[in-house]
């Protein structure tokens, strides 16, 4: 390999449905009023608290949220339920979360101009793998007719980059010639709707990257992979406790404990100066100022955070242009934000523009990756 790691397609799979922030708010404050009304004696006796409702302009002035595209809505929105209705498949099926894989990747491939014959690395790197074996990229591998190997990799909220930086680092050591790396987030199965703090806050979509060597890359669109950058730092604020360890401690494997939930002040006040730190390291590293970035492909949590880092980081108010915000129509999609975002906001680049994709979340976790386009 002669002339480096690039990132030669990016695909972005939507799924069909979206819940806006009053459909959500209304379903939800139906069921507050519900347990309210039959929870009154305990209510007033003190035993029970009072549900407080939720609101539509609370949810989009704290997050910037206004409205989440999920893989399933009829489920979420019926108060009896409340979580997504998603029939079971039978082992000779396609996995549910390898359709959504293949859905994304299938349109990286064709923006990267390959086949499966070309690619020899698959890695679905997500939130939740909706089992443990055999692995989703396994059988997306499969799917594709792709020769070599996959796996998965759980890394919250960050899956997405530090997927791309594992896969750069194979090309780069030779142990692999072109990798495919997925984000199929189905986060709705593991969202409390039933808890006012987090209702709002997650939806669905899948994301997918094609990295390979530059001296393979055919297409006209390809961005030089400049530095990537990973660190973690442990952190009880954001939780997610199902686990398969549940059976032998006779609790609910879904029960409300093992469910999303996090101290969303607390993160917000320990991550935004730490992602901030961690780009203007990145930034140093790869021999630039960060006038130099055009665009900052941030991961999508809530629009304050973006807002609060791209200003430590430019001295001022960033713009759409500068740091593209999808939360809106997308919601917090786990790894996949910022590249949802780098899908969306990439048209307008020209040769030696710079751009950087950037995780933040639970862990904590933050990933980046400096992009140049060829
Ligand atoms: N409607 C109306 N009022 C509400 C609501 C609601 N829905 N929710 C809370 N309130 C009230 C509160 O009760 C509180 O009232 P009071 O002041 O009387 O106590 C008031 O509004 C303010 O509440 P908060 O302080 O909680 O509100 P914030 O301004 O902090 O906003 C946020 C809450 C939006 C959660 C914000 O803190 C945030 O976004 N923080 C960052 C969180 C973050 O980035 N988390 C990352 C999580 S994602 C991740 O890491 C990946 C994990 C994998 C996910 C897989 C999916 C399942």
């Amino acid at each position: 390999m002669t002339g480096g790691v690039v990132v030669s397609g990016v695909g972005l799979w939507t799924p069909e449905y979206s819940i806006s922030n009053d459909e959500l708010v209304a379903s939800y404050n139906a069921y507050a009023e519900r347990f309210n009304a039959e929870n009154r004696a305990a209510i007033d006796a003190g035993e029970l608290k009072t549900k407080e409702t939720s609101s539509s302009e609370f949810i989009e002035k704290a997050s910037g949220i206004k409205s989440r595209y999920v893989y399933e809505k009829a489920g979420i929105l019926d108060i009896d339920r409340m979580r997504p209705r998603i029939p079971r498949r039978e082992e000779d099926e396609i996995s549910l979360q390898a359709e959504m894989a293949l859905n994304s990747a299938r349109r990286a491939m064709t923006a990267a101009g390959k086949t499966g014959a070309d690619i020899d690395m698959v890695i679905v790197s997500c939130a939740y793998t909706q089992r443990a074996y055999p692995a989703i990229a396994i059988e997306v591998q499969n799917a594709l007719d792709i020769h070599g190997f996959g796996f998965d990799m759980l890394v919250a909220c960050s899956a997405a980059t530090f997927a791309l930086q594992r896969a750069h680092d194979a090309i780069a050591a030779g142990s692999a010639r072109c990798a495919l790396v997925i984000n199929p987030e189905l986060t709705t199965p593991q969202m409390n709707f039933q808890d006012r703090d987090s209702h709002f806050i997650f939806g669905d979509v899948s994301t997918a990257v094609v990295l390979e060597s530059a001296d393979t890359c055919t297409v006209d669109v390809s961005y030089d992979i400049l530095g990537t950058k990973a660190i973690t730092v442990f952190s009880n604020n954001i939780r997610s406790n199902f686990g398969y360890v549940s059976f032998a401690e006779d609790t609910e494997t879904f029960g409300i404990d093992n469910l999303f939930h996090q101290n969303g002040r607390r993160v917000f006040k320990d991550v935004c100066p730490m992602a901030a730190e961690h780009l203007q390291a990145q930034i140093a590293a790869v021999g630039m100022a960060v006038t130099d970035v055009k665009r900052w492909w941030l991961h999508q949590a809530n629009i304050n955070m973006n807002h609060l880092i791209a200003k430590r980081l430019l001295g001022h108010n960033a713009t759409q242009d500068e740091a593209p915000i999808v939360l809106d129509t997308y919601a917090n999609t786990a790894s996949a934000g910022s590249i949802i975002a780098f899908s969306l906001y990439q048209d307008d680049f020209q040769t030696g523009d710079v751009g950087v994709i950037c995780s933040f979340g639970a862990g904590y976790s933050i990933g980046s990756l400096v992009l140049r386009r060829r």
